[in-house]
C-alpha cells in the first residue's frame, strides 16, 4: 500500500499513544471519558461509558492562557505529510487551535517551530475534520496548542480526537456533509447536493455534486458523485482543455484505525480529446458551461459516477459518524499519460 501510516491515536489508553504534556504552558489537556452529552469522535456514544478524547476546558483560568500536547518524535520515510483530525469547539467564541511542528534544527534538536493551521471556534459544535499537509526530511513533532480566549462566556472548550497522520499527499477537495439523515429524508432520486469550490494544486476549480440517492436515471439505490470544472482567475495561465489529469472521489470509512479502513473510490482520467454536445468536454467552463447563480461562477459539464457506494453500506461500516458524510476529492495530473492507457 502506498499508505504510509506514521501516527494514529483515538485516545483509547491513559498514555495517549506517547503523546506530551508540556509543563512550559499554563494548563494540560485533559483525557475525557465520554458522557451522555459529550460523545468522543472514535464510537460517537455506541458503547455506553467509553471512548476517550482530549479535552481543553477554557471555562476556567484567565483570557490567553493555553495548553500544547506534543506528539512522540517520528521519523519520516518520505517527505509529504498529512496530518488529519477531528475537532470539536464547544466553549468560548473566541477559542482557538494552533497547529505546529517542531523539526530537527540541522544538528538533532528538535526545536524549529512551523506555524501550519489555526482554527477558530464556531457555532456548529459537531467534529469536523481537518487535514492539513506539510513536508518533513527529518525527525519532528507536531503539537495541538488549544487557547482559552474568554473563560467568562465559554460553556465548554475544545476537544480533539481520532489523530492520524501519514507520508501521503492530503486530498485536494475535502467535502464534510453534516446531519446527512434529514439531508437524506428530504431529498429523493436525481436531487443532488452541491459542495463548496474547490482548488487543486495547480490552481484548477472544481465542484462537485453528491447524489444521496443516485442520478434521475439509475437504477439501484446509490451515492453517485459527480465533478465539474469552474471558472477562476486562474484560467488564463491554465492549460485548456484540462486533459490527463486524474479524478478521485472517496467516501471515506471514518474507522479509527486507518489499516482498517475500506473508503470507496472512483477514478477517471480526464480525456482531453472528449467531447460533450459538440464542445471540448474539458475546455475552459467560460466556453463550455453557464453561469452557476450557487457560486456566481461558469460551471462546466459534470461528469461522474452514478454508483459510488450502495446505500445499504452506508449503515455498514463507519461511513456515517456523528451524521457526517465525508467525501475526499482529488483532482491531479497524471504525471506520465502513456503509463494510465
Ligand atoms: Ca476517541
Ligand atoms: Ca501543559
Amino acid at each position: 500500500s502506498s499508505l504510509t501510516l506514521l501516527d494514529q491515536c483515538s485516545f483509547k489508553a491513559i498514555n495517549i499513544c506517547g503523546m506530551v504534556q508540556s509543563e512550559k504552558d499554563d494548563t494540560d489537556w485533559q483525557h475525557t471519558l465520554t458522557t451522555s452529552e459529550d460523545k468522543d469522535h472514535t464510537l460517537v456514544g455506541r458503547c455506553t461509558g467509553r471512548g476517550y478524547f482530549m479535552h481543553l476546558n477554557t471555562t476556567e483560568g484567565s483570557p490567553g492562557q493555553s495548553a500544547v500536547l506534543e506528539s512522540r518524535f517520528l521519523y519520516p520515510k518520505r517527505a509529504a505529510k498529512c496530518l488529519q483530525f477531528f475537532y470539536k469547539f464547544d466553549g468560548s467564541q473566541q477559542d482557538k487551535l494552533i497547529i505546529w511542528i517542531k523539526k530537527d534544527d540541522g544538528t538533532g534538536n528538535v526545536r524549529k517551530m512551523v506555524k501550519l493551521q489555526t482554527f477558530y471556534a464556531d457555532e456548529e459544535q459537531h467534529w469536523k475534520l481537518a487535514t492539513i499537509p506539510f513536508n518533513s526530511q527529518t525527525k519532528f513533532r507536531y503539537a495541538f496548542h488549544g487557547i482559552r480566549e474568554d473563560p467568562g462566556n465559554s460553556t465548554g472548550g475544545i476537544n480533539i480526537d481520532d489523530v492520524s497522520l501519514t507520508e501521503t499527499q492530503c486530498p485536494t477537495g475535502v467535502w464534510q456533509i453534516t446531519n446527512f439523515t434529514a439531508l437524506s429524508g428530504s431529498t429523493s432520486q436525481g436531487d443532488y447536493i452541491s459542495s463548496p469550490l474547490f482548488y487543486n494544486s495547480e490552481g484548477y476549480c472544481f465542484v462537485l455534486r453528491l447524489y444521496p440517492h443516485g442520478v434521475a436515471s439509475s437504477s439501484g439505490n446509490y451515492l453517485g458523485i459527480h465533478f465539474a470544472l469552474c471558472s477562476s482567475q486562474n484560467d488564463g495561465a491554465l492549460e485548456w482543455p484540462a486533459g490527463n489529469r486524474q479524478v478521485t472521489f472517496t467516501v471515506v470509512d471514518q474507522d479509527p484505525d486507518l489499516t482498517q479502513r475500506m473508503s470507496a473510490s472512483r477514478v477517471f482520467t480526464t480525456d482531453p480529446d472528449q467531447l460533450s454536445n459538440g464542445q471540448l468536454l474539458w475546455n475552459k467552463p467560460s466556453i463550455t458551461g453557464s453561469l452557476d447563480p450557487l457560486y456566481d461562477r461558469h460551471v462546466g459539464p459534470f461528469y461522474g459516477w452514478n454508483s459510488v457506494l450502495h446505500r445499504r453500506e452506508l449503515l455498514r461500516r463507519s461511513f456515517l459518524k456523528d451524521d457526517s458524510l465525508i467525501v475526499f476529492a482529488t483532482f491531479e495530473v497524471v504525471e506520465d499519460p502513456g503509463s494510465v492507457l
